[in-house]
């Protein structure tokens, strides 16, 4: 965990934008002495961070490191709570098993877990979710929305919409949604997204919202049952996308999103997802653990449940499933 005068120290140069800080300044805006500030610098460097010392102007931050550091992922966040409280892990099995120890132990809402590498990454139903070192975003965060149990698959579609639109602020990429959980480009899978709850009889404690981006592997990097079906930011950019950047971006587009959501309920969230949904219209087959149902997507309820027409017309509304297009 960073200390508070090094987060004080990253807000300050995240306030002042492209201006130069004078050591002077920053020792009083963070309240200690120029001594401090400057081992604080010092350390900066060492992490990565290339910064400019200008005579008389004080100082500037030009370059991040490649790797994501809590302090990288500090410097022009912009959010009240999510993403204000960062547990930064190098290897984990899964960042989703840490949100829930850490949300039994009250951590506050908005905590994120964020790791390099994960050995047991998984998916829904216990699926596997490949998750190599430096590649990717594989973290979870924990959100405690006072909201009925019924209601929390909608915060995978409001995920999705906040992902979706993160990567249209950093890049050209027209990704799209596949009902519930997939953000795919050109028909391939480049986000994976996984809720959980913690709950005691019809009251949420917690729901953690598991997220996998793959950014910047190449197809080779994938795993051979993956390299049909999966992509990455890189693989259809051309380009590296910078990770702590694109984190920042879904932090500050999830806050937006989930208190537009808890002051005006689904529906307006409703509307952007459909703006992105690929497979209402379409013929699809949703399988569940117990059948299949082979029909149009027509929709999606007011609450964020599936809506299909089978060949003899009859209605069903599915809950949880995967959709083949
Ligand atoms: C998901 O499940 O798509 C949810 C993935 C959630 C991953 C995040 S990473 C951070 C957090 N910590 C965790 O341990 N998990 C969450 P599902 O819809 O069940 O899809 C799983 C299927 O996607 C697998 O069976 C593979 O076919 C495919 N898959 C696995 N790894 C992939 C990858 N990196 N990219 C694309 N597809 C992948």
């Amino acid at each position: 965990m960073q200390s508070q005068l090094r987060k004080d120290l990253l807000d300050a140069f995240t306030n002042a934008g492209e201006a130069y800080l004078s050591g002077q300044r920053i020792a009083e805006l963070i309240g200690c002495s120029r001594t401090a500030v400057w081992k604080h610098i010092e350390e900066l460097r060492k992490e990565g961070f290339e910064l400019e010392a200008v005579r008389r102007k004080g100082y500037r931050i030009v370059r991040t490191p490649e790797k994501i550091t809590a302090d990288e992922l500090r410097l022009g966040l912009k959010t009240n709570f999510i993403g204000k409280n960062v547990h930064y892990e190098e290897s984990v099995e899964s960042t989703q098993k840490i949100a829930h120890r850490l949300a039994y132990d009250n951590a506050p809402e908005g905590t994120v877990i964020i790791a390099e590498e994960q050995v047991s990454g998984r998916g829904r139903m216990d699926r596997k979710w490949h998750s190599p070192k430096y590649t990717g975003v594989w973290m979870s965060i924990i959100l405690r929305p006072n909201i009925p149990l019924p209601k929390a698959p909608q915060l995978t579609l409001l995920a999705a919409v906040a992902i979706v639109q993160a990567i249209e602020d950093l890049t050209d990429l027209l990704p799209e949604i596949k009902w519930p959980n997939d953000i795919l480009i050109r028909g391939k899978k480049v986000t994976g997204i996984l809720t959980e709850l913690e709950a005691e009889a019809d009251r949420i404690n917690s729901v953690i919202i598991g997220i996998g981006i793959n950014v910047n592997p190449t197809i080779e990097d994938f795993p051979s049952e993956l390299q049909e079906i999966a992509t990455s930011l890189f693989v259809e950019k051309g380009e590296k996308v910078s990770r702590s950047d694109l984190i920042k971006r879904i932090f500050m587009n999830l806050e937006k999103l989930y208190l537009l959501y808890l002051e005006e309920g689904f529906l307006p969230i409703k509307l952007l997802w459909e703006g992105y949904a690929i497979s209402i219209g379409r013929k699809i087959t949703a399988r569940t653990l117990s059948n299949s149902i082979t029909g149009t997507a027509q929709g999606i309820t007011d609450d964020g449940v599936l809506i299909m027409v089978d060949d003899h017309g009859k209605t069903h509304h599915v809950y949880s499933a995967d959709i083949e297009l």
